[in-house]
């Protein structure tokens, strides 16, 4: 079954005119608008851009967006600024062999005719100069986080922030394409699927945050997913580095009341992810609500994720006001959302050069520690005195 071709480009002027008006969110006229640009791209190359570490939601928003554009025979690259670096992302990017390049300096912006962003806030990149100067066009702008006030510049705007993934989006587009549903005896068909599949389960912390865009698309995608594929990638690894942090975090844990603070050492950026994991085994300690973790990483920084289920803490206030703002940049060195998880990363500057590394991370670890407390007692208190 081929595309629908009946589907009439009724095209929605999507493209703000001037920075000020904020873009439109959720629209159906969308896959249409994107059919009839791709349209006018044919036989041309199309650049799909992943900005910072590509999540699953990021890289099978990008497969599928690469899919649509190979119906009107445009060949589509899928770039990178940085390798994947949860297992579960590499696991879905070698088991569906999915053909991500990785930014260099040599990387020539003048082979494609267009280009796309696909689940980020930031419409801005690195290559926006040299896309300009090779006259590349920005194509589509299509991500679900929340709205800016300024509007990309994208021939195709939709940023849907009630959704819980960009994949979720993209199914919707997938669903005008193939109204009767994908095909589940194509291999390319199942390997999208699978990997949107895992992209919504990813993005929405297995559908603990998903909204019903997300329900409605993993019903769309559920015939054609391969599940014993979905299993393999979704089954959790971790490194001996990750376990000796784990390690690390349970050995070192010191508990005030229903607070958890604790440390895992020096780490590797490649281990830099572990940090979130052991503040989430700490987590589920009996009688804990709330957890900081904490380690220097790559003798650079020191990095923290914060974990909270407490009715009352706000992450990101709780480390805006804990950790304060940075004298250098003038920008906090934490933030987190509204209802469970926070980091912060604080540059160890010239203590980083320091000799003696265990005296380093004792000052280090004091400094967290005490304005942590510090700051839990000011805050229970004026919980309290509400
Ligand atoms: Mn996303």
């Amino acid at each position: 079954m081929g595309p629908d071709s009946e589907i009439k480009a009724s095209v929605v002027p999507l493209k703000a005119s001037n920075g000020s008006t904020s873009p439109v969110s959720a629209r159906k006229a969308c896959y249409a608008e994107l059919r009839q640009l791709f349209e006018g791209l044919r036989g041309q190359n199309h650049l799909i851009i992943l900005q910072g570490a590509p999540d699953p939601d990021a890289i099978s928003s990008a497969l599928a967006l690469e899919f649509m554009a190979n119906l009107q025979e445009i060949e589509s690259t899928i770039l990178a600024f940085q390798v994947p670096s949860h297992h579960e992302n590499r696991a879905l990017v070698k088991r569906l062999g999915i053909n991500l390049v990785y930014w260099e300096e040599g990387f020539d912006v003048s082979q494609f005719a267009a280009y796309s962003i696909v689940d980020s806030k930031r419409f801005t990149t690195k290559l926006d100069k040299r896309l300009d100067e090779s006259g590349v066009q920005f194509l589509a702008f299509i991500d679900h986080h929340r709205e800016d006030v300024s509007a990309p510049g994208a021939s195709l705007i939709d940023i849907r922030p009630g959704y819980g993934s960009t994949a979720a989006i993209l199914c919707e587009y997938l669903g005008e394409a193939y109204p009767k549903g994908l095909e589940s005896t194509d291999p390319e068909h199942v390997r999208m699927a699978t990997a949107l599949m895992h992209g919504i389960r990813s993005d929405t912390s297995t559908f603990l945050r998903s909204t019903p865009m997300d329900y409605q698309a993993a019903a769309f995608l559920a015939p054609s997913v391969d599940h014993r594929t979905l299993k393999m990638i979704e089954r959790k690894v971790l490194s001996s580095g990750v376990l000796g942090m784990f390690e690390n975090a349970l050995v070192r844990k010191r508990v005030h009341d229903n607070f958890v603070f604790s440390d895992v050492g020096y780490v590797r950026s490649a281990d830099r992810d572990g940090i979130p994991q052991a503040a989430e085994l700490l987590l589920a300690r009996e009688g804990t609500d709330t957890v900081l973790v904490f380690g220097i990483v790559d003798e650079k920084t020191i990095d923290g994720s914060f974990r909270t289920t407490s009715e009352t803490i706000n992450p990101d206030e709780f480390l805006k006001g804990f950790l304060g703002v940075s004298p250098e940049s003038g920008e906090y060195y934490g933030g987190g959302n509204i209802r469970d998880k926070g980091g912060f990363q604080i540059p160890l500057g010239f203590l980083g050069h320091f000799e003696d590394k265990n005296q380093v991370y004792s000052m280090a670890k004091e400094t967290i520690e005490k304005s942590f407390l510090a700051y839990i007692g000011k805050a229970i208190n004026e919980e309290e005195s509400k």
